[in-house]
């Protein structure tokens, strides 16, 4: 039977090769991959599972966590990564939403998951960050040769969530071919061979790092360095037996402050990449001054996978996002309109591909409401395309703030703080921040004689948000500015608070 993406994994899959290599020195094989993933897949189809159901997963960052997403794609189900991060008040939402045949995540969380587990008709099983766990005791004792379930380019291999601009999140589905037919292309334009080995350091529950890091290493039958976090010593140390790292901007901050960056420590390095948020101009040169290296900047979305890419072999300029990708097609138009815009102005950025995805989970209006009539997805990313052909991302249109990779959507926050007893109203926004790209920041409207401060209203949000969308700074004032529409100007809050985090860090 054909399996339309793990067909082409298992093509380049060569198994006495080094798959995975742990900064604890553990190690997998391509022969190794094969066989876990083909067990877990064996213990899914035990438990009960269709091809087609979905499987929520949250949970540490380790090899298994990588080979079960790699047992969902052979079984056919539809996996479902979900931050290690969010509360049981967030994850009620998603597995409401997606009403998974299974959910797995750790030991620490198995008791207070169950019942939610329970009310919408899932199971619970665990997987811990050293590879233990009662999903693995389970696939023990499965044959490793799993036939593989039948899927085709048009069949879902995942969902993920990402939140609208309104109400909760959304999920994103992804076919089987979504993510072949991305990296494949990325493995293609950023030259990846077998002899390639990547710094793994990002999460495996968003695009970047399950699709693009690990999905480009599988294909192209290359190794990583899987580790737990981003730490910036250890990746200067595994630069000198690697030759690729893939980060948000964040990591290049960080590195560009090390004394340990230099052309010696870079000089094994063939690329660095950066992506999921916009890379300063001035982290471009300093990473560039002090290394040698012109980090690769590329853009996508959780929705369209990778759009554009700087150029491997070319100018790599800082403060674009490149050119598009083989067969995608990316345009700017008139955000009001639609109508396509000369080169050289700003509007709407739309892209249309094999990337793009099939739609948002149980939610037609949505998706139709995101196409145009042409098929084009519409990013809600205000850019341009300069005379060169490079695409510049210069705004975006939709309320969101990116924090270190992570997207926060205002509007999330802004509603739980607005239950926060003593609050009249608040706006949310992304100030710059050194480290973090942009801070986020709480401005509140309390009522008159509450006796509310920064702690009460971080406390508040303690048990509902991820700890990445609370709040670096709560800020109280007597009212917010609006326009003659009553819509709250978020850009003179932005503009009032600019410095905030200047001197932090
Ligand atoms: C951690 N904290 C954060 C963040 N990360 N706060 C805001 N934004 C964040 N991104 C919290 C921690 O819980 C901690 O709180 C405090 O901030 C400082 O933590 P620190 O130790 O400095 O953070 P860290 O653990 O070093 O993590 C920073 C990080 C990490 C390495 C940048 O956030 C990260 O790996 N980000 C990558 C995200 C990513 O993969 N994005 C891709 C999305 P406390 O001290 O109170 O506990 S995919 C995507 O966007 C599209 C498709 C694309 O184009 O790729
Ligand atoms: P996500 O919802 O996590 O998929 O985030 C996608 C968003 O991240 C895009 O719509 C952009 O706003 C932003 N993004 C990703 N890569 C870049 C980049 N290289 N430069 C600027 N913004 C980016």
């Amino acid at each position: 039977m054909s399996n339309h993406l793990f067909d082409a994994i298992r093509h380049a899959a060569r198994p006495d090769a080094l798959f995975i290599e742990t900064t604890g020195g553990r190690t997998w094989t391509y022969g190794d991959m094969l066989e876990q993933s083909g067990r877990l897949a064996g213990a899914l189809d035990r438990l009960g599972l269709r091809p087609g159901d979905r499987v929520a997963v949250q949970v540490d960052k380790s090899p298994e966590a990588l080979m079960l997403y790699l047992a969902c794609v052979r079984a056919g189900a539809v996996y479902l990564p979900l931050n290690i991060a969010y509360t049981l008040a967030e994850l009620d939402y998603f597995i409401g939403d997606s009403e998974p045949f299974l959910v797995v995540c750790t030991p620490k969380m198995r008791d207070g998951l169950q019942p939610i587990a329970q009310k919408y008709g899932a199971l619970v099983e665990t997987l811990d960050a050293d590879g233990g766990g009662s999903l693995l005791d389970l696939a023990q004792d499965e044959d490793p040769d799993f036939l593989d379930a039948s899927c085709g380019p048009d069949s879902l291999a995942a969902i993920l969530y990402t939140s609208g601009t309104t109400g909760r999140s959304k999920g994103a589905m992804l076919t089987h071919d979504n993510l072949l037919s991305n990296a494949s292309t990325l493995r293609d334009v950023w030259q990846f061979t077998a002899d390639d080995r990547l710094i793994h350091a990002l999460p495996i529950f968003h695009t970047h790092g399950l699709f693009v890091a690990s999905n480009v290493v599988l294909l192209s039958g290359a190794s990583m360095y899987f580790l737990p976090k981003f730490d910036p010593d250890e990746a200067l140390q595994l630069m000198q037996t690697s030759t690729v790292m893939m980060g948000v901007p964040t990591f290049y901050v960080r590195l560009a402050q090390h004394d340990g960056l230099t052309r010696q420590a870079a000089a094994k390095m063939r690329l660095f990449v950066s992506g999921s948020a916009p890379l300063l101009a001035e982290t471009h040169r300093a990473f560039a001054e002090k290394s040698g290296h012109a980090i690769l900047e590329r853009y996508g979305m959780t929705e369209t996978n990778m759009n554009t890419s700087n150029p491997y072999d070319g100018d790599r300029i800082a403060g674009t996002v490149g050119f598009p990708l083989p067969g995608v097609s990316l345009r700017v138009t008139d955000p009001e309109t639609g109508k396509p815009l000369a080169d050289g102005e700003t509007g709407m950025i739309e892209v249309s591909g094999p990337n793009v995805f099939k739609g948002y989970w149980r939610m037609p209006e949505k998706t139709q409401a995101e196409f145009r009539a042409d098929g084009f997805f519409i990013t809600g990313d205000l850019g341009k395309i300069d005379e060169r052909g490079y695409v510049h991302i210069v705004g975006r249109g939709k309320d969101l703030v990116i924090s270190g990779g992570y997207n926060i959507y205002p509007k999330e926050v802004e509603t739980e703080i607005d239950q926060i007893p003593g609050v009249v109203e608040s706006a949310v926004i992304g100030v710059p921040h050194p480290d973090f790209g942009e801070g986020l920041t709480a401005v509140v409207v309390s009522k008159p004689g509450a006796s509310l401060d920064e702690n009460i209203v971080l406390n508040g949000l303690k048990d509902r948000l991820a700890r990445f969308k609370q709040p670096k700074r709560v800020i109280f004032i007597d009212e917010l500015p609006r326009n003659t529409m009553g819509k709250v100007q978020k850009n003179i809050l932005r503009d009032t608070y600019a410095g905030l985090y200047r001197k932090e860090r």
